[in-house]
């Protein structure tokens, strides 16, 4: 039954009504989705993916903290190859809790742990192995830095998150492939049963050889099917994934074009190169069959771990802002590593930096000027559509800031914003995909009204919300 234009009018008045006041736009009765003659239209092929509720949680967190922290900040290496003395791992101060509060201020919601790093030292007392911080000196040989630091995400009301290295330089096991694949088993069963929730699973696909010089085969159904049994709601990153792609970089950028759905048979286990891998991994596929959005991993010193001769060389709090907007502002998270020192602590110029990166971030986004304001939204045909906002007054924009509600999937491809004075529109940006978020700086103008013009996309455009800031810095 085709629905008559006053119902179609009617309907998107609804979803105006319903953008406006935040409300889950809406654009299907069901059937499908509703075509501009008001024709019902079942969709041509299957439905397009969705977050889960663990991904949606994971995106909308944007900030988590990664710590690079063992033996390789002891030794002062970036990767160490299994032969360190675990009696050199001693940081005297160490104090989960200071980590905890300083991602916290700065507004991460989440923070992870390298338990195990490719050097193959625990930071666990496990079963599997006699190099772990049970043979070092760390609180008399009875430390478990793995408990230290969920207890201070518990309390800090952070979400933890474990990196399991699975190349192990140490383990003598390693390369005897289904022997390691056991250990590393019982290490990932040691990690998600012993110490409560945890939100995400990391697993780096760098790997190489082991002690014995064989290259290992990974059983990665294996592994991703024992932490789905073990933690149903932790989300798993690897290139990947399965839940969570890895972006393709350590520099802090996800792509310009960068989709939350994947062709999975294009990355099909970590560690894979090539550059239809690359283009993958940096800005997902358009016509992509699983949801599996791009985390940003970068480093807010030149390594991963600690090391003294880098204590001049952290990121500045405006380089920080920087690496929010070409990852959180790409439709990506971002991972920022922030490596504890000797002491077992957050280096202070990090600290400090981390907490300027906040100020600034909260001095951008401090006033929207289309906060409160109705979107009128139209469609132009079955892939275009047009939302246009009247500021409450006039208002200096200096950045731009919109978001689809992906719990409704990604459907936009490419837009343009322009912008009125009043006198006369013109346009602000260019764009393709926007996902949860994208944020781009603009010449700083005096706006009256503002549209977003949705020139293509997957699936009919919902209405996209739209903010706009001062952008003080
Ligand atoms: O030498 N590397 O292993 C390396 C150099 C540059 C950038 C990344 C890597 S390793 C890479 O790390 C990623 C996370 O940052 C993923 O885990 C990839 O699977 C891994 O190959």
């Amino acid at each position: 039954m085709s629905m008559s234009r006053r119902g179609f009018i009617g309907a998107i008045g609804g979803a105006i009504g319903g953008a406006a006041a935040g409300g889950r736009a809406w654009l299907s009765s069901g059937a499908g989705p509703v075509t501009p003659d008001g024709a019902m239209r079942r969709a041509a092929r299957a439905p397009r993916p969705r977050p889960s509720a663990s991904q949606l949680l994971w995106q909308r967190d944007e900030l988590a903290c990664f710590l690079h922290f063992g033996v390789n900040t002891f030794s002062d290496r970036e990767w160490g190859d299994g032969k360190e003395d675990p009696r050199s791992f001693d940081p005297r101060a160490l104090d989960a809790r200071q980590w905890a509060r300083s991602a916290k201020a700065a507004g991460f919601k989440a923070m992870i742990l390298t338990a195990k790093h490719h050097d193959g030292f625990c930071l666990w007392p496990t079963a599997t192995t006699r190099h772990s911080v049970a043979a070092s000196p760390f609180r008399g040989g009875h430390g478990d830095v793995v408990r230290e630091f969920v207890d201070a995400c518990r309390l800090e009301g952070l979400r933890a998150g474990l990196y399991l290295s699975p190349w192990d330089r140490n383990h003598p096991t390693y390369g005897d492939s289904p022997t390691y694949n056991d250990v590393y088993a019982a290490q990932l069963t040691e990690l998600l049963t012993r110490y409560g929730p945890i939100h995400e699973v990391w697993f780096d696909g760098a790997n190489g050889e082991g002690p014995n010089g064989k290259r290992q085969v990974y059983d990665w159904p294996r592994v991703w099917g024992l932490v789905r049994r073990l933690m149903p709601d932790a989300v798993m990153f690897s290139d990947a994934g399965p839940d969570v792609r890895w972006i393709g970089n350590e520099a802090g950028y996800a792509g310009a074009t960068n989709w939350s759905v994947v062709r999975p048979e294009i990355v099909t286990v970590p560690g894979m190169g090539g550059d239809e891998v690359m283009r993958s991994l940096t800005h997902g596929d358009r016509d992509g069959t699983v949801w599996r959005p791009g985390e940003t991993d970068v480093s807010i010193r030149p390594g991963w771990f600690y090391h003294p001769a880098e204590d001049a060389k952290v990121r500045s709090a405006e380089n920080l802002v920087g690496l929010y907007f070409s990852s959180v502002g790409r439709n990506s998270k971002l991972l920022l590593n922030v490596p504890p020192t000797r002491d077992g602590l957050i280096h202070a110029t990090d600290a400090a930096n981390l907490a300027g990166m906040r100020a600034r971030l909260d001095r951008i986004f401090a006033t929207d000027a289309a906060a409160g304001a109705r979107v009128q939204w139209r469609m132009l045909g079955a892939t275009g559509a047009v939302g246009e906002v009247t500021l409450r007054e006039p208002a200096t924009v200096a950045v731009l800031d919109l978001r689809e509600d992906i719990t409704q999937g990604q459907r936009v491809a490419r837009y343009y914003v322009e912008g009125s004075d009043g006198r006369s529109w013109r346009v602000l940006q260019h764009g393709s995909t926007i996902g949860y978020r994208r944020l781009g700086w603009i010449d700083a103008t005096r706006l009256t009204a503002l549209r977003v013009v949705i020139e293509d996309a997957v699936e009919l455009p919902l209405p996209v919300a739209l903010h706009a800031y001062a952008g003080e810095r």
